[in-house]
C-alpha cells in the first residue's frame, strides 16, 4: 500500500495528549494505517533558518517532519501573503487585502524550503496530499526537483469567484502552480464552480469533462470534498457529566431563559458583529424575551499581529458592552462575550445545553462549529441550529434554519422563530442533520479524498510553466 504523506502550514501536536479537531483526527488515522507521515511548521519563529532545525519524529506509526520559520517567514508568508492576501481575498474580503511584493517573493520562498526539506524524505509511490492556501506553490517547488508523484491539494476555504480571484497581482501564476497538482480539492460545489469558471477564461485549458481538465501535457481532476468531523467522539464529549453546566442548567430552567451560543475564531470572516447586531435586533423587537435569551459569544483569540483582527476585537467590546448597558438587569445581563480559547471538553457541554446554535459567517469554507454543535445534541431535546447561506455547511445542512448574516431583521426572526419550534419539528429537523454529519463524517472524508488522488492518472512530464 502507498504511503500517505500529508503537508499543511502546522501539523497537528501528534506527541500530545488528545488531537484536537475533527481535521486532525481523521487524517492522523488514516496515516496511521499507512504508516504516514505529516509535514509542517512546529510553531517555533527563530531567527535564522538552519539545515539541521528540519526534524524527524515518530508517534505510533506516524512519522511527523517540523521545521521552525524564522520571523521573516513568519510575517512575510504566513501573516503577510498567505492571511493579508490569500485569506481575505478568497473570503471575498478584497477590500482587506494587503498586496505586497516582499509578502509574495517570502511566500514563494517558504514554498521553495518546504519542497527542500520534504524532498529527500519522499519514497517514489508516496501519495502526497497538500493541504490549504498557504502552500498552493509546493507541487510547482517538488516537480521542479523532478518528482513525479501523485499530488493533491485541499482547500479548506472558499474559492471565490473568477473576477476577485483575478484582482490578486500574479493570479496566474497561483493558477499555474494550482495546475501541477493532479487532484484539486474544494469544500463545495460552488467553490469548485467557481474555480471552473476562472479556468474557462484561460485558452490554454481545455475541459476533458466537467471535473478533468487537460493543461499543456498534464490531466488534472477537480472535485469538492466536504469535510465532516468525528461524530461520535463529539457526541461523547458533549454527554460526560459535569455539575457546574448541569447547576446552570437547572439555574436557567427555573428562570425560564435559555441560551443562545456561538463559538468561532476571532476572524472578520465569521460575522461577529453582524450577529451581535441581529441579536440586540431580537431584543429590541421581541421585548417578552429579555430577561429570558442569554447569548454566549466565545470569541477564539486569533492572527492577533494583523491590524484587521484586533480592529474586530475593538468593535465587539463596543457593541456587547452597548447592547448589555442598555438591556442587562440586576441579575441578567443578555450578552456573554468571552474573547479567550476554552476547552474542547467544555464547548461541547455547551453546545448540548443550547437551545440556539448561531452560525452566522459572511463566508466560510465549511464550518466545524456547525457540525459540532448538531453533534452535541440531545436527540431528546435538541436544539435548532441558524447558519449562513455562506457557510460551505449549508449545502448539505438544509434543516437548519438558513439565513442571509448580513440581514439583521432576517436572522433576528429566526432568533424567534427557533425559541419557539415545536418539539416535534426540533426532532424530525435534527434528525435529519444529525443523520447528515454522521454520513458525511471525518473519516468519509479523508476516504474519498484519498481514493480520488489514488485513482488519478499518473502526469509523467512537468509542464513548462510561463
Ligand atoms: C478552516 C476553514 C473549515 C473554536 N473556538 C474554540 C475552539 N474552536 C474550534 C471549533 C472547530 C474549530 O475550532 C474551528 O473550525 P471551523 O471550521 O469553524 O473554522 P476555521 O478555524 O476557520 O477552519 C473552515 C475548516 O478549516 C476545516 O476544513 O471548516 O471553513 O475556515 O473545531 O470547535 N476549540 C477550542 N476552544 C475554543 O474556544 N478548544
Amino acid at each position: 500500500m502507498e504511503r500517505l504523506v500529508v503537508v499543511s502550514n502546522r501539523t497537528a501536536d501528534l506527541g500530545g495528549k488528545t488531537l484536537s479537531g475533527g481535521l486532525a483526527v481523521g487524517i492522523v488515522d488514516a496515516l496511521k494505517s499507512s504508516g504516514g507521515m505529516w509535514m509542517g511548521w512546529n510553531g517555533d519563529i527563530v531567527d535564522k533558518s538552519r539545515s539541521m532545525d528540519a526534524r524527524v519524529e515518530t508517534y505510533d506509526n506516524v512519522a511527523s517532519l517540523t521545521m521552525p520559520l524564522t520571523k521573516e517567514e513568519h510575517n512575510n508568508y504566513y501573516l503577510g501573503f498567505a492571511n493579508k492576501v490569500l485569506w481575505p481575498t478568497f473570503h471575498y474580503r478584497l477590500d482587506l487585502m494587503d498586496y505586497r511584493t516582499e509578502f509574495a517573493r517570502s511566500y514563494a520562498r517558504v514554498n521553495g524550503k518546504f519542497a527542500d526539506i520534504l524532498h529527500p524524505h519522499l519514497r517514489d509511490d508516496d501519495l502526497v496530499w497538500v493541504h490549504d492556501y498557504h502552500l498552493i506553490p509546493l507541487a510547482s517547488e517538488l516537480r521542479a526537483k523532478g518528482c513525479n508523484h501523485k499530488i493533491g491539494f485541499f482547500l479548506h476555504i472558499p474559492f471565490p469567484p473568477s473576477d476577485i480571484f483575478s484582482a490578486i497581482p500574479r493570479h496566474q501564476w497561483l493558477r499555474e502552480c494550482l495546475l501541477q497538482f493532479d487532484l484539486i480539492g474544494f469544500q463545495t460545489q460552488n467553490d469548485a464552480d467557481n474555480f471552473c469558471r476562472y479556468l474557462k477564461g484561460n485558452s490554454d485549458v481545455k475541459f476533458l469533462s466537467p471535473d478533468r481538465i487537460r493543461w499543456h501535457d498534464r490531466t488534472i481532476k477537480i472535485g469538492h470534498f466536504p469535510i465532516g468531523i468525528d461524530v461520535d467522539q463529539f457526541a461523547a464529549m458533549a454527554q460526560e457529566t459535569d455539575e457546574e453546566i448541569q447547576l446552570e442548567r437547572k439555574r436557567r430552567s427555573l428562570l425560564k431563559r435559555f441560551q443562545v451560543i456561538s463559538a468561532d475564531r476571532l476572524d472578520y470572516s465569521k460575522g461577529l458583529p453582524q450577529r451581535m447586531k441581529a441579536f440586540r435586533k431580537f431584543l429590541d423587537t421581541s421585548p417578552e424575551y429579555r430577561g429570558h435569551a442569554e447569548y454566549l459569544q466565545v470569541a477564539s483569540p486569533s492572527r492577533e499581529d494583523v491590524t484587521a483582527y484586533s480592529d474586530i476585537r475593538g468593535e465587539l467590546e463596543q457593541l456587547s458592552g452597548a447592547v448589555n448597558g442598555k438591556h442587562a438587569d440586576i441579575n441578567w445581563a443578555p450578552i456573554q462575550y468571552i474573547n479567550q480559547s476554552i476547552s474542547r471538553e467544555r464547548l461541547a457541554l455547551l453546545f448540548r445545553c443550547s437551545l440556539i446554535g448561531l452560525i452566522t459567517p459572511l463566508r466560510d469554507g465549511m464550518n466545524l462549529v456547525a457540525k459540532e454543535y448538531i453533534a452535541a445534541q440531545d436527540d431528546e431535546d435538541p436544539g435548532i441550529l441558524i447558519l449562513s447561506r455562506f457557510a460551505g455547511a449549508a449545502e448539505e445542512l438544509g434543516d437548519a434554519l438558513i439565513v442571509n448574516p448580513y440581514d439583521v431583521n432576517e436572522v433576528a426572526q429566526a432568533i424567534k422563530k427557533a425559541a419557539t419550534m415545536p418539539m416535534d419539528e426540533r426532532k424530525a429537523r435534527h434528525r435529519n442533520l444529525f443523520s447528515q454529519i454522521s454520513t458525511n463524517n471525518a473519516d468519509l472524508w479523508q476516504r474519498r479524498y484519498v481514493a480520488a488522488l489514488r485513482s488519478v492518472e499518473p502526469n509523467v512530464q512537468r509542464a513548462q510553466l510561463s
